[in-house]
């Protein structure tokens, strides 16, 4: 067995500003990977993962499915959020209490009181698949921050200004890290490069990422 099949080595938590307003929480969920990833694989045997549309028409590289009272959809009228899976016709699976626990005290620790989100959208990424650089703003209340965890197969994090044209800054995201943008990062550019080849110990070939968010 090589090194890269084993679960990450213990990293210890620590704070990092990436911009105002947004911190890197650095091993924030270390320890809660694999409850997360339980829950993940039961929220995704009720509502599968599947690539969206964009308005333009193209498939997404990303796969997608949600969790909490509104998912984030997108297809040829647009991107909103919906109370309804499309794939199933039913509501999306309730958001797990580890999950609103985790991104209460993710947000709390970057300095936003009260998180409580009502939408959690689960993106896969296989290696080459990538989120071009965009904005997060079908939500209606952009005071509430958004809070994103990472497991699996690290990524690098792009990261600009608020418009499109700006410089980037790069960072990379490994398993356990939770990030929380607010303020005047809330919305900033951002995406993430296509997934490199590589094997994680706890997830595999792949990376989830889970963006809660107050959406309603
Ligand atoms: C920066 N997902 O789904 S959230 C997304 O790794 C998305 O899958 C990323 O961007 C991923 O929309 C992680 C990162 C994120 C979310 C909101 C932001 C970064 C942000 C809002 C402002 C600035
Ligand atoms: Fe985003």
């Amino acid at each position: 067995m090589t090194a890269d099949l084993f679960a990450d080595q213990p990293r210890s938590p620590s704070r990092q500003a990436l911009a105002e307003g947004a911190w890197v929480l650095q091993a924030f969920a270390q320890d809660r990977q694999q409850a997360l990833l339980d829950e993940i694989e039961a929220l995704l045997a009720q509502a599968p993962l599947r690539h969206l549309l964009t308005p333009s028409g193209h498939t997404m590289s990303v796969a997608m499915s949600n969790c909490g009272a509104l998912g984030w959809v997108s297809d040829a009228r647009g991107y909103r959020y919906d109370a309804l899976d499309q794939l199933t016709g039913k509501p999306w699976p309730p958001m797990p209490a580890l999950f609103e626990r985790l991104a209460l005290e993710a947000a709390t620790a970057a300095g936003f009181e009260g998180f409580r989100p009502d939408a959690c959208l689960i993106n896969h990424y296989v290696p080459g698949a990538k989120l071009s650089l965009h904005q997060d703003r079908d939500e209606r209340d952009r005071r509430q921050p958004i809070v994103s965890v990472s497991l699996g197969l690290p990524a690098v994090f792009q990261f600009g200004g608020l418009t499109r044209s700006g410089p980037l800054q790069r960072t990379r995201l490994e398993s356990g890290d939770v990030v929380v943008w607010g303020g005047p990062s809330r919305l900033a550019y951002h995406g993430v490069a296509a997934l490199a080849e590589g094997e994680h110990g706890l997830t595999g070939r792949c990376r989830y990422n889970l963006t809660f968010r107050r959406a309603g």
